[in-house]
């Protein structure tokens, strides 16, 4: 059939009302973002396996908002998709995950109260439940670019996903998803150093993971220690979080966009942060010509300084800062 690139209309659960690229195709609508290497988004309407159905509809409006409604989670998808991927176009340079101008796909409504989102490899696609009791769909910006993210680190450091390497692939999954979604700006998401905040998966409104300080959730690791890489990956990633967090904000109180933080060192010493623009520059450049699959903490820590290096030179500030985040989590010389 003919088609043509068109903007639609997103009503998410977690972005309110959002512009979405879309296509139509003869005389329908269907979600393929023809202007960020055809980005397709399917349902699975509860199945667990293939591709499900495109999104494909008479208009060009998707969803009503709310978490019940199948298209709105799509909406959420799509849009998350869009940002990670204007994200890496715009602030790193790169075109998809692979570098290559195509892009992954995404899954919703994968089987039936499945509380969680994941990447594949095999498929190249992100995949997402609905969630179930107080948890509604896993579709929020950061956990999208979160899981978006488990692909650009598989096609670059391929950090493997055990040990402490596998804690630095969780850690970079997180703070992307946490730069994404200060990226994408909007009144529903002017972004923060939580993660999963929106999904309320506690049912407390807490989120999943804290940055700034990763213990709040009761099982993350504040700081470095012997022994580390043999705790869930999602637990070891606490001290590059909280690396990038101090790096970015320093040490300390500080409220950004209504959220207050307190982030502590493990040495006592302040840390003084050079920013986020810039901590996610070095973390990128390392995750992409520093990190192996193999990368442990220490590893990090001489990535990152080198990347700091070629970026802002040894002399600056930037160096002197990611010497003292690291320090900071208690990964030394
Ligand atoms: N949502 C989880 C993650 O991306 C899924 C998993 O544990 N692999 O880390
Ligand atoms: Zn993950
Ligand atoms: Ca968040």
């Amino acid at each position: 059939a003919w088609e043509a690139i068109e903007n639609g209309t997103g009503n998410t659960v977690y972005s309110g009302t959002v512009d979405l690229t879309t296509t139509q195709s003869g005389s329908a609508y269907n979600l393929t973002d023809g202007a960020r290497g055809n980005h397709k988004t399917y349902n699975l309407n509860r199945g667990t396996s293939g591709t499900g159905t495109l999104f494909s509809g008479s208009d060009d409006v998707w969803g009503n908002g709310s978490p019940s409604d199948l298209e709105s989670a799509a909406a959420d998808a799509h849009y998350g998709a869009a940002l990670t991927w204007d994200y890496y176009k715009n602030v790193h340079g790169r075109s998809g995950i692979r570098g290559d101008g195509v892009a992954a796909y995404s899954r919703v409504h994968y089987g039936n109260n499945y509380v969680n989102a994941f990447w594949s490899d095999s498929c190249f696609c992100m995949t997402y439940g609905d969630g179930s009791g107080n948890a509604n769909p896993l579709t929020s910006i950061d956990v999208a670019a979160h899981e978006m993210t488990h692909g650009l680190t598989s096609n670059t450091a391929g950090l493997n996903y055990s040990g402490e390497s596998g804690g630095l692939n969780e850690a970079t999954s997180d703070i992307f998803g946490a730069t994404v979604e200060f990226y994408a700006k909007n009144s529903s998401d002017v972004g923060d150093y939580l993660i999963g905040e929106e999904i309320d998966i506690n049912g407390d409104g807490t989120p999943l993971r804290h940055m700034d300080k990763p213990s709040k959730d009761g099982s993350s690791k504040d700081a470095w220690y012997s022994g580390i890489g043999s705790i869930d990956v999602h637990y070891s990633s606490g001290p590059a979080n909280h690396f990038f967090y101090l790096l970015s904000e320093g040490s300390g109180t500080k409220t950004i966009n209504g959220v207050t933080y307190d982030s502590p060192t493990s040495d006592g010493l302040p840390v003084t942060g050079i920013g986020r623009d810039k901590a996610e520059k070095i973390w990128f450049r390392a995750l992409t010509t520093k990190f192996t699959s193999t990368t442990n903490y220490a590893g990090a820590r001489t990535g990152t300084l080198a990347a700091t290096g070629e970026l802002y030179g040894t002399d600056s500030a930037e160096y002197k800062a990611v010497q003292d985040a690291w320090a900071g989590v208690n990964v030394g010389a």
